[in-house]
């Protein structure tokens, strides 16, 4: 086998910045002595040191017209899909995603360009009448400064993209720090838009431990030269990046993790339901914030479903996720490590349908309809658990793997409250017939996001994403909303009166 391992280090100012956080390897979670790149990590000030360099490349950048600063997205866009294939397959290589969502990821970039390559040209603003004559009021939109933004590798190059792409179209300058284990995914990416025409001091790459990472954005914050964060990840992490931006009057945008309920209504078309449920429990491992949590279906259609979705999970090809498989490996050794620590959470009450084993694809433990070598990788059974309980760990919190428990309701209220019991409201789905049912389910939810009769995940580029309580801070990326982050509100008052008129004093009446 050839590895074609780089040594990569952080990017500030267009200058490969130097080290002081010692070095990460970036393996191929599919072949783990597959080296795909040797990360040099920065020290407790790199952060901080990227984002002196963004803010005095800030002020020039905000100064280009967002009509030329979204063709510069545009070309983002061209370079993107001129190398999908390439993209792709290295993301397929580092995280291992199966190539076709792969794929999909990499065109959700392509579909965020796209939207927002024209918003250049819609940036607006308001005209507000004022209370006294001869005055007028307006309203811009601003860009907040530099943004940091810290990121998943669970998808490495589209969601980085959902907070770059807007960044950088409302004038603001990012400095970016991916997972350690997606590093040469994120430097393909950061490249990309270096080539379309994003000056290099607007896009700074980081490279750094989550130690590290902290310091640096507690000195940058200090500083004031970080005025937004974006942090999607572990919502265990989020409450300190919140805490971090809260202690410095900063806000953050986060995206959190998930338990996200599957709702099967005695209505129900079980077939599409069982395929949802597939795709969105097991798919990606499971690994997605968007991912199947529980299922919790009603008692007269429990047994059938269960049953269907048990034989669908028995022929389930997982493996090489550069072949047609439903899922591939975790994506790294840190992934797997906390994944089987909640393999500890299954009970003696539960009943583990739709493998023989619960851990990891071994030798001892194969798995039927295996495609490709388990041995070398970090592979997972998938795991249908039955019987689960409200207040089982595994009903409450977010697994990250390729497990889905099932529970049952009677009632569609008690099937609310099942749903938004764990204290996420990221996504939620329900699978009915019954429109009543599908509104009343919409309303009564906690979620950010609903699906009726489709699964969990795979939320589309140009709609809200976000989710309330565990999930996030209530704020919403992609599609219009997302600007909200990026730009804050100025307003303009325009007196051509030629005399002082008082607010609150001087009303004009008729
Ligand atoms: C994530 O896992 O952080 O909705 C994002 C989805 C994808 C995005 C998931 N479009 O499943």
């Amino acid at each position: 086998m050839t590895t074609t391992a780089k040594v990569i280090s952080s990017v500030i100012d267009g200058q490969e910045a130097v080290s002081g956080g010692g070095e990460y390897v970036s393996r191929n979670p599919s072949r783990l002595d597959d080296v795909v790149a040797t990360v040099t990590l920065g020290g407790p000030s790199t952060l901080a040191d990227a984002a002196r360099s963004a803010k005095r490349a800030q002020r020039e950048w905000a100064a280009v017209p967002p009509p030329v600063r979204g063709r510069v997205i545009a070309s983002f866009g061209r370079l993107v899909e001129a190398n999908k294939q390439t993209l792709a397959e290295l993301v397929t290589r580092e995280i291992g995603k199966p190539l076709a969502e792969a794929l999909g990821e990499v065109q959700e970039i392509i579909d965020t360009a796209d939207f927002f390559l024209g918003e250049g040209r819609r940036l607006y603003g308001q005209t507000v009448p004022s209370e006294m004559p001869d005055k007028q009021l307006f309203t811009f939109r601003v860009p907040v400064g530099v943004a940091a933004v810290i990121t998943a590798g669970n998808f490495p190059v589209a969601v980085p993209s959902w907070y770059l792409v807007p960044a950088l179209l409302c004038g603001n300058a990012v400095v970016w720090k991916p997972a350690e284990y997606a590093s040469a995914s994120a430097r393909a990416l950061a490249e990309l838009a270096w080539r379309a025409g994003v000056p290099a001091g607007v896009l700074n790459l980081v490279y750094a431990d989550g130690e590290n990472t902290f310091a640096g954005l507690e000195q940058a914050l200090t500083e004031g030269t970080v005025n937004k964060i974006g942090f999607t990840g572990s919502s265990a992490v989020g409450v300190k990046v919140g805490e971090l931006a809260g202690r410095h009057l900063q806000s953050a945008c986060l995206e959190l993790g998930g338990k996200n309920p599957m709702v099967i209504a005695p209505d129900a078309d079980l077939d599409l339901a069982v395929e949802g449920a597939l795709f969105s429990g097991f798919g990606t491992a499971g690994q997605r914030c968007t991912s199947l949590g529980s299922v919790i279906a009603h008692v007269d259609v429990h047994d059938e479903f269960v049953r269907r979705l048990t034989a669908a999970v028995e022929n389930a090809v997982v493996g090489d996720p550069r072949e047609d498989v439903l899922y591939g490996p975790m994506l790294d050794q840190k992934f797997a490590d906390n994944y089987e620590r909640m393999l500890g959470w299954i009970a003696d009450h539960h009943t583990v349908l739709g493998s023989t084993a619960t851990g990891r694809i071994t030798d001892a433990a194969p798995r039927a309809g295996f495609l490709g070598d388990h041995s070398a990788g970090l592979f997972y059974h998938p795991v249908l658990l039955d019987g689960v309980r409200p207040d089982d760990q595994v009903f409450l919190e977010e697994t990250f793997g390729p497990l889905v428990g099932v529970t049952t309701y009677r009632t569609l209220d008690e099937a609310l409250e099942l749903a938004d019991r764990p204290g996420y409201g990221l996504s939620a789905s329900v699978y009915t017939t019954d429109p009543t049912t599908a509104f009343r389910f919409r309303a009564g939810i906690g979620a950010g996001m609903v699906s009726v009769n489709n699964s969990t995940s795979g939320a589309e580029a140009h709609l809200p994403f976000g989710g309330n309580g565990r999930s996030g801070n209530g704020s919403r990326q992609s599609g219009i909303w997302v600007l909200d982050q990026f730009t804050r509100w100025q307003s303009l008052n325009w007196d051509f009166s030629g005399k002082l008129q008082k607010a609150q004093m001087d009303v004009a009446t008729i």
